[in-house]
Order: C-alpha cells, then sequence, then structure tokens
C-alpha cells in the first residue's frame, strides 16, 4: 500500500512540472494542508526539490538520483525484475537482506538496493568496499527450476547485462574477466557474487549481488591500484537510477532468452564482451595455481585452459589473472 507521502509524489511527477496548490492537494487526498506540507518537507530531506510561489503552490523541479523505489519503478520498462524493490540507506549486506526475504516467500525479481552497505561481501569472505551515495549495490532474487550445475551460467548472463547497460550509459568499452569481474582499462569497476539456495539437485533460489563504483571519487589504498570507478573514468558522474533500470531491462531480456533458448546466445555475447578469451592467464584456485591459455567457456560456463604440457583443464571457480 502506498503512503500518503507516495501518493503525493506521484501526483507532482503527473503533473510534470506544472504547479499544484497546496489546497487542490488536500482536496484531493482529504487531508489538512499542514499535513501536505509536513510530506513536502519530508520529500526535501530526501532530495526532492520544489519550487513554492504563493497563491501557486508547489511544484517538483527536480529528483534526487538515490534508488528510492520509487525512483527505480518509475519509469521501469519491465515484467517481473525489479517490480518489488526495497531500499536501505544502509545496511550490512543487500544479500543478507535478499536471502532473508526470499525465505520469507519474496516474488521472483524481487530487488534489494542500499545507499552504503558496512558489510559489503565479495567472494570467500571477501570485502566489497561500498561508500555511501556514490556506488550500486544490489541483489536480486530468481527462482528459475535449473539443475545446480546450471548457476555459473547466471552469473555470465549477469556479466552481459552489466556491460552491456553500462557500455550504453557511459559509452565507455568495459570488458568482462571471467567470472565476475567487469574491468575498464585493468581495473575493477564492478563485481558480482551469486549465492544460491539449494535442495539435492534443484535451485531453490538464486541471489545475484552487483556492486558497481558508479561515481566512487576515490578508494581506500589497500584497492586504490585495482578498483575505479565509471566517474573517475568518464570524467563526469553517472545517473544511478537510469543505470539500474536499463541493468534490470537487459537483465530480465537475457533471463527469459535464457530459459527459452538455453545457454548458446548468452554464450556468444559473453565471449565478445570478454577480455580473458584467448590470453594467457594465472589461475589462483584454493587447491594451488596454474598457468595456461584460457580457450574460453564451455556450455555450461565453466573455464577452459590449455595448459603448457597440452592439456584441458575445466575450472569451475578461482580467480585469474591476465599476463
Ligand atoms: C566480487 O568479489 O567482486 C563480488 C562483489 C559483489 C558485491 C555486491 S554489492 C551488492 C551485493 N551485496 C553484497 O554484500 N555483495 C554484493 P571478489 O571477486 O571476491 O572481489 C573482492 C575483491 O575486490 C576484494 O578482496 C578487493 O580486493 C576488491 N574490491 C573490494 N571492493 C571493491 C570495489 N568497490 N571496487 C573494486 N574492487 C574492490
Amino acid at each position: 500500500m502506498s503512503t500518503m507521502k507516495d501518493q503525493i509524489l506521484r501526483m507532482f511527477k503527473e503533473a510534470k512540472g506544472e504547479f499544484l496548490s497546496g489546497e487542490g492537494l488536500s482536496q484531493s487526498l482529504q487531508c489538512s494542508r499542514t499535513a501536505i506540507w509536513k510530506h513536502i518537507e519530508e520529500l526535501r530531506v530526501e532530495g526532492y526539490q520544489f519550487e513554492a510561489v504563493r497563491r501557486s503552490g508547489y511544484r517538483l523541479v527536480d529528483v534526487p538520483d538515490i534508488p528510492y523505489p520509487e525512483e527505480v519503478t518509475s519509469g521501469l520498462d519491465t515484467r517481473i525484475l525489479g517490480k518489488v524493490v526495497h531500499f536501505f540507506p544502509t545496511i550490512d549486506s543487500t544479500q543478507h537482506q535478499a536471502h532473508a526475504l526470499a525465505k520469507e516467500g519474496a516474488p521472483e525479481g524481487t530487488v534489494v538496493i542500499a545507499d552504503e552497505q558496512v558489510g559489503g561481501k565479495g567472494r570467500l569472505g571477501r570485502v566489497w568496499h561500498s561508500p555511501p551515495s556514490t556506488g550500486i549495490a544490489m541483489s536480486l532474487l530468481l527462482r528459475p527450476k535449473l539443475e545446480l550445475h546450471r548457476c555459473p551460467q547466471l552469473t555470465l548472463l549477469a556479466a552481459v547485462a552489466l556491460v552491456e547497460a553500462i557500455r550504453e550509459e557511459t559509452d565507455l568499452p568495459v570488458m568482462i574477466k571471467w567470472p565476475n569481474d567487469i574491468l575498464l582499462n585493468g581495473k575493477k569497476i564492478c563485481g558480482i557474487l551469486t549465492e544460491l539456495n539449494a535442495e539435492s539437485d534443484c535451485i531453490n533460489y538464486l541471489i545475484i549481488g552487483m556492486g558497481i563504483n558508479v561515481n566512487t571519487p576515490s578508494f581506500p589504498e589497500e584497492i586504490g591500484q585495482i578498483a575505479t570507478s565509471l566517474m573517475l573514468e568518464k570524467g563526469e558522474p553517472v545517473k544511478r537510477v537510469k543505470l539500474i533500470q536499463n541493468i534490470l531491462g537487459k537483465l530480465e531480456y537475457l533471463y527469459e532468452q535464457y530459459l527459452e533458448e538455453g545457454f548458446a546466445p548468452i554464450k556468444a555475447r559473453w565471449e565478445s564482451h570478454a577480455i580473458s578469451v584467448g590470453k594467457r592467464v594465472t589461475i589462483r584456485q584454493l587447491s594451488g595455481t596454474m598457468v595456461g591459455l584460457a580457450l574460453g567457456i564451455d556450455d555450461d560456463g565453466v573455464l577452459l585452459v590449455q595448459k603448457d604440457d597440452g592439456k584441458i583443464e575445466k575450472v569451475y571457480s578461482a580467480d585469474i589473472e591476465i599476463s
């Protein structure tokens, strides 16, 4: 159910910059003019800008680039993904929240977004740096009816959607490094963390976490050499809400195509965006390190690496370094 504040905001958006009188609003919503004024003040605190003119009333002159559910869903061109958005100004990790919602039965396509994460997670217990008001920290709930071994394909699918959306919104030539990094000039712009809940051999649900450095002005020393942001590369800020909407649109398109046609079309797109294919790579896994030529991915999304003795190894999960 939408609150009165949501209704007021919707009316201002529908008015498309025209004035709405306090009197008119209070009549339509059947509340006092003081109540209307209080809600407008609350919206101002959230970053919405109103112009107030005596006798004409108020008009909405600017909306904040903060991924509030009202902003993400307004004008969002999807059928399922992002129809339900949960927003947190600050949270430990959007992954935790998405798992909790999934267990309560949240529908497929539910999205959790935070303006800041204080316990952002990478793979293998690593930390994902997510400072306030600059990046995108988003987790998406999917409930595909798939066998467990196909799960890595969805990380690759997400990478394709992210690369294509980032390119469209920024014109920056970002590329994918297997399995979950999106890079620009050799530095990481975005990471993906896929977590799943499964029973026997079937996926129950899957959470795809995406962290993007959008307008991050600088990074802590320990990642300063390996991380960059869209703003640092482009030289100007990038709109977060528009980028989120584009990502959700691309993800939905690719996900539907994947469910209907399988992994082949996604694989072809992924390969066209990947920097690791055809390069010599160093593979670091928990079990050890090996060097070889990255040949590409197989039909499951597993990386194929040819070692110097000619043998081809399948790599399911690792960190790779391109030589
Ligand atoms: C990843 O892990 O790249 C997955 C990151 C997923 C983050 C999203 S944000 C929304 C959702 N909620 C979460 O809590 N997580 C997901 P991995 O490949 O393990 O890379 C982690 C490593 O990248 C760290 O050890 C650092 O070296 C580096 N790193 C940390 N923060 C970074 C940043 N903001 N930009 C670039 N590199 C970073």
